[in-house]
C-alpha cells in the first residue's frame, strides 16, 4: 500500500527542502542514483523518469567530476509529497491552500543562516566547482539555474522579486541568465541600468519548495515571493542579506551566487539555446550576464533542478514542476476575480504543457456568458503569456479528459460562428510559433483562438440530447457481472 503525506507533513516539507527529502524518503517516493554523469546521463534519467505518472524525486549523488555529496535533485515539487486527490479536485486542493494563504506574510531578516556555512569572495569565487549539467544534447551551455530564484530589487521603491528563469555556466566567474521581456526582473533591472549603473543580483539554487513554487507562479508586481511563499507556509521567511550587493535571499538556501548584471550594451553574451518546456531548442542570442562576486553554499549543498521535456510525457502532463496546477488554479482565481460566474473547472491539455491549451468548463447562465470566460483567459495576467488555445465547455464534460474535450470540439462548435481570433498577445522568445518577422523586430506577441464548444446559449435547451448509459446504472450492472465477465476486471465502476 503507498504511504500517504498528511497536511502537517506537507507543510514540514513545503518549508524545508531537507525535510521533504527526508518525507519523500519514508514515502518511498525517493531514489537515489549515484555515479551519474551530469553530461547528459542525469538529463536522459531525468527524461525518462516522466514516463510515470507521478514520477520519483531522483536525487543524484556521486555526481562524475564533483564531490561526493554536492546533490542534484529532480522532481521535488511534482511528487506525491505535494500533490494530491486526482482530476479537478487537485486544482481546488492547491487553491483552498493559496486562499488559506492569500495575505503575505512579510519576511523577517535575521543576522545568519546555514547558507553561510561556506563563504566564498573574490578569487575563491569558482562557479565551475558545482554540478553544472548538460540536460539536452543540443543545449548551448551547462544549465545550473531551472529550479531557482533570481532576485532583484527594485532601486526606487525597495521591491525585491525572485522569479525563475534559467541559469547556465560561463566560466568560473560568470553566468549568463535568460529573463523573457516583461518579466518583473527584467523591469528591475532596466530601472538600475537606466540610472548608469549595475543590477544587483542573486541566484539562489536550492530552496525551500514554497520558494521554489512562488517564484515560478505569477505575482503582481511589486508583491515580494518571499512573503507569498511566507503566507503560504504561514510563517516569515528568513532572510539574510548578501554581503557584497545587500540583496536579501533565505538564510537557510542551499546554494547562492550574488554578483552584478551589467546593461546588454556593456556585456552580452550568446545564451542557450536549450531544450525548453515546449518541446524545441529556441531562444538564442546575445543575453546580459551575472558577474559573480560571491558564493555562499550549505556544506554538502543540494541543487534543486527542473530541466525542461517535451510536454508528451505522463509526468510532464500538467506542466513541469507541476507549474501547470499552479497556472490552472491562478487562471481560475483570475476568472472569479473578475466576475465570471459559474466556473466549473480549470485544466490545462496535455501536450501545451502549463501554458498553451487552457480549457475551461463553464455552467452557463445566461447569453455571452462563455465568451467572458474566453476573453478574460486570453487577458488575465496569470494565463496572458505563452498561450496560445482557449476552449470553453459546458459543465457536462470532464475536461480531465482530452477525449470528453474533443468530442465537445467536434459536436457543438461551429468553427465559424463560434470563434475569436485575438492577434498580439503577450508570448515569449521560446514559444517556437513566434513568426519570424515578429521574432526579427522583437515584436514577442501571437494570436489566441478561443474556441467556444458549448452548446449555444440560445438554443441550448433543443440541442439534441447526450447518449451514454447513466454511470449509477452502468456501476449496478457492472457489479452484477464482474467475476463473471472477464472484460469487466479492467474496467472501473
Ligand atoms: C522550471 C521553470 C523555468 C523557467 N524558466 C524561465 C526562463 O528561463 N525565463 C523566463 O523568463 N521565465 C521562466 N520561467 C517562468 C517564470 O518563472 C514565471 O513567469 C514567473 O512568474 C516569473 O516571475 P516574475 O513574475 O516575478 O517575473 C520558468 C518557470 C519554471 C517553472
Ligand atoms: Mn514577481
Amino acid at each position: 500500500m503507498t504511504k500517504t503525506v498528511d497536511a502537517a507533513q506537507r507543510l514540514t516539507a513545503l518549508s524545508d527542502l531537507r525535510q521533504c527529502l527526508k518525507i519523500a524518503e519514508e514515502i518511498d517516493e525517493l531514489e537515489v542514483v549515484e555515479g551519474v554523469d551530469p553530461h547528459l546521463e542525469m538529463g536522459a534519467l531525468y527524461e525518462l523518469s516522466l514516463q510515470n505518472p507521478v514520477p520519483p524525486v531522483l536525487l543524484f549523488r556521486k555526481i562524475k567530476g564533483y564531490p561526493d555529496d554536492h546533490r542534484v535533485v529532480v522532481n521535488v515539487r511534482s511528487s506525491r509529497v505535494f500533490n494530491s486527490g486526482v482530476g479537478l479536485e487537485l486544482v481546488q486542493n492547491y487553491r483552498k491552500h493559496r486562499r488559506r494563504s492569500a495575505d503575505p506574510i512579510t519576511s523577517e531578516y535575521v543576522a545568519d543562516g546555514p547558507v553561510f556555512e561556506n563563504v566564498l569572495m573574490d578569487n575563491q569565487v569558482d562557479v565551475l566547482a558545482f554540478p553544472a549539467p548538460k540536460w539536452h544534447a543540443g543545449d548551448g551551455g551547462a544549465y545550473i539555474g531551472t529550479e531557482c530564484m533570481v532576485i532583484a530589487q527594485d532601486p526606487d521603491t525597495g521591491w525585491v522579486n525572485a522569479g525563475t528563469y534559467r541559469v547556465s555556466v560561463r566560466d568560473a566567474k560568470t553566468l549568463s541568465l535568460f529573463i523573457e521581456p516583461g518579466k518583473h526582473a527584467d523591469t528591475i533591472r532596466k530601472k538600475w541600468w537606466a540610472k548608469g549603473k549595475h543590477c544587483p543580483m542573486v541566484v539562489t539554487v536550492g530552496q525551500a519548495p514554497a520558494l521554489g513554487a512562488a517564484a515560478a507562479g505569477f505575482s503582481p508586481e511589486n508583491v515580494c515571493e518571499f512573503d507569498v511563499a511566507g503566507g503560504r507556509i504561514g510563517r516569515p521567511i528568513k532572510l539574510v542579506k548578501g554581503r557584497v550587493t545587500g540583496v536579501p535571499f533565505p538564510n537557510d538556501c542551499e546554494l547562492v551566487y550574488e554578483g552584478f548584471m551589467p546593461s546588454p550594451e556593456a556585456v552580452a553574451m550568446v545564451e542557450g539555446p536549450f531544450g525548453e518546456w515546449p518541446g524545441y531548442y529556441t531562444s538564442s542570442g546575445p543575453e546580459p550576464v551575472l558577474q559573480v562576486k560571491a558564493i555562499y553554499h550549505r556544506n554538502d549543498p543540494i541543487q534543486t533542478a527542473t530541466p525542461p521535456a517535451r510536454p508528451i510525457y505522463p509526468g510532464t502532463f500538467f506542466g513541469t514542476a507541476g507549474s501547470g496546477l499552479i497556472r490552472a488554479a491562478a487562471l481560475w482565481d483570475d476568472l472569479e476575480a473578475a466576475g465570471v460566474p459559474g466556473i466549473k473547472g480549470v485544466w490545462k491539455m496535455p501536450g501545451g504543457g502549463s501554458r498553451f491549451i487552457n480549457v475551461i468548463a463553464v455552467d452557463q447562465q445566461h447569453a455571452g456568458h462563455a465568451k467572458m470566460a474566453g476573453l478574460v483567459a486570453a487577458g488575465c495576467g496569470s494565463s496572458t503569456y505563452l498561450g496560445r488555445i482557449i476552449i470553453i465547455v459546458d459543465d457536462d464534460i470532464d475536461i480531465t479528459n482530452p477525449a470528453e474535450v474533443m468530442w465537445a470540439v467536434a459536436t457543438r462548435w461551429d468553427p465559424k460562428t463560434a470563434t475569436d481570433i485575438i492577434d498580439g498577445v503577450w508570448t515569449g522568445w521560446i514559444d517556437p510559433m513566434l513568426l519570424p518577422e515578429r521574432r526579427a523586430r522583437g515584436d514577442l506577441t501571437n494570436s489566441r483562438i478561443i474556441i467556444y464548444a458549448v452548446r449555444p446559449f440560445a438554443w441550448k435547451d433543443e440541442f439534441p440530447k447526450v447518449n451514454a448509459v447513466d454511470r449509477a446504472y452502468a456501476a449496478e450492472v457492472a457489479a452484477k457481472w464482474r467475476g463473471t465477465l472477464k472484460f469487466l476486471d479492467g474496467i472501473a465502476g
